[in-house]
């Protein structure tokens, strides 16, 4: 079948549904997606003249699908093996699908206002191009930051409500697991979207992304405070490889 997936190779979104799409045997054709740079084009391919933009998205001959979860719903239907959100668990699985969304929002604006700071983490995000107009690079770069958290409603002086929200959700993860291998008892979507969630505040050690972004995504206040479920999202991935090899 022919498939082809934009996506971010760091970002937890477009993990989720690479994922589901090797775990049910579909293999894409991968194309890095460059944020705020490849809007226009991916505009113009979804003809979507209005609203939002974002990755990862997959072209198949049954047309774009443009959500992660949909991705995910979409290799259970045409992929094989075992279904990672079987029917009966679909609207349980969806809602931690939904609390994965708002951690995964919240991590975001913290690590943005994070490396908004950070001008090697500015640099290191540009096209390589960019990367290397020496003193216009990060000024550069600044523009484009502050374009994106507009875009998604980034504001500094939102830091602890998120922290907040977050430990609400993590909390919930915490009592939901009480100990157990998996959210709902056997592996399901359940844990790939709580998993990448973490990412957020401590991103795997093996995630393709470069030292200052991995610095920028390090929540050391809630790294601390989470280790166990941590340790839960490592043995996650130990026996099922959440990340692509
Ligand atoms: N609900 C969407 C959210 C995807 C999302 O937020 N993607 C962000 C990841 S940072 C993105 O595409 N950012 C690039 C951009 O906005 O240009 C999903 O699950 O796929």
């Amino acid at each position: 079948m022919d498939l082809t997936l934009f996506h971010i190779p760091f970002s937890p979104w477009s993990l989720k549904a690479r994922f589901a799409l090797a775990h049910h045997g579909l293999r894409t054709n991968e194309r890095e997606y460059k944020p705020l740079f490849d809007e226009p084009a991916m505009r113009f391919r979804l003809r979507k003249a209005r609203g939002r933009i974002s990755v990862p998205v997959l072209l198949t001959p049954d047309g774009a699908v443009t959500d992660s979860w949909e991705i995910a719903l979409y290799a259970d239907r045409v992929g094989s093996g075992p279904p990672l959100i079987p029917a009966a668990e679909r609207a349980q699985i969806a809602n931690w699908n939904a609390a994965s969304e708002r951690l995964l929002n919240a991590g975001r604006a913290r690590s943005m206002v994070r490396a908004t700071g950070d001008p090697e983490a500015i640099r290191e995000a540009l096209p390589a191009p960019i990367r290397n107009l020496d003193a216009l690079a990060v000024p550069v770069g600044r523009v484009g930051v502050r374009l994106f958290n507009r875009k998604y409603g980034i504001r500094e002086g939102d830091l602890e409500l998120h922290a907040s929200a977050m430990r609400l959700e993590l909390d919930h993860l915490q009592q939901a697991l009480a100990g157990r291998s998996y959210v709902l008892g056997d592996f399901s979507y359940a844990d790939v979207t709580m998993a990448f969630a973490l990412q957020v505040i401590d991103p795997l050690p093996a995630t393709p992304m470069a030292p200052a972004a991995r610095r920028a995504s390090t929540d050391d206040e809630l790294r601390r405070s989470y280790a166990e479920l941590l340790s839960w999202r490592d043995r996650v991935h130990a026996r099922h490889r959440l990340l692509p090899s």
